[in-house]
């Protein structure tokens, strides 16, 4: 099982960056403790991508096509890019929408995303932790279907 874990603008600066509202946690402890539960269910290739670029993550999304689902935090390009939701749009894999903060709970140019109607869920305001229960959630999917 593939997936591709995608984060998009000023996610390279998790840990620094504003950590009341998105966590101590850097990119690069994020993605131990993906590989940790990654190897913790087994049979799971995880790749990592990060770019502050809205048509490399247009570019990323269209080369995975053919893997297996994708985590994406897609930044500030989540309330922005027609692109990248029409990318997530032509894949034919689950894509789960993970956010650190509860975006509903701040400014109300961050209420919208132009990804959630096309993405499989959406996970938001649980800081790293949204992208572990991202990861569970699509080995559930891919391994026995659940949930539906
Ligand atoms: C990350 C960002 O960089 C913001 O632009 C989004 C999202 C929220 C997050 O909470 O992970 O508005």
């Amino acid at each position: 099982m593939r997936i591709l874990v995608v984060n998009g603008p000023n996610l390279n600066m998790l840990g620094v960056r504003q950590p009341e509202i998105y966590g101590r946690e850097t990119l690069a402890d994020i993605e131990v403790l993906l590989r940790n539960r990654a190897d913790q269910l087994g049979d799971v290739e995880l790749a990592f991508v990060q770019s502050n670029h809205e048509g490399t993550l247009v570019d990323e999304l269209q080369q995975h096509r053919d893997w297996d689902g994708v985590i994406m935090n897609a930044g500030a390009y989540t309330h922005t890019s027609v692109a990248i939701a029409d990318a997530i749009a032509g894949l034919d894999i689950p894509v789960i929408e993970v956010h650190l903060s509860n975006v509903h709970k701040r400014e109300a140019f961050r209420h919208h995303s132009y990804m959630s109607p096309v993405v499989w869920g959406q996970i938001v305001g649980f800081g790293f932790r949204g992208y572990m229960a991202a990861l569970d959630l699509l080995y559930s999917r891919l391994t026995d279907g659940t949930p539906a």
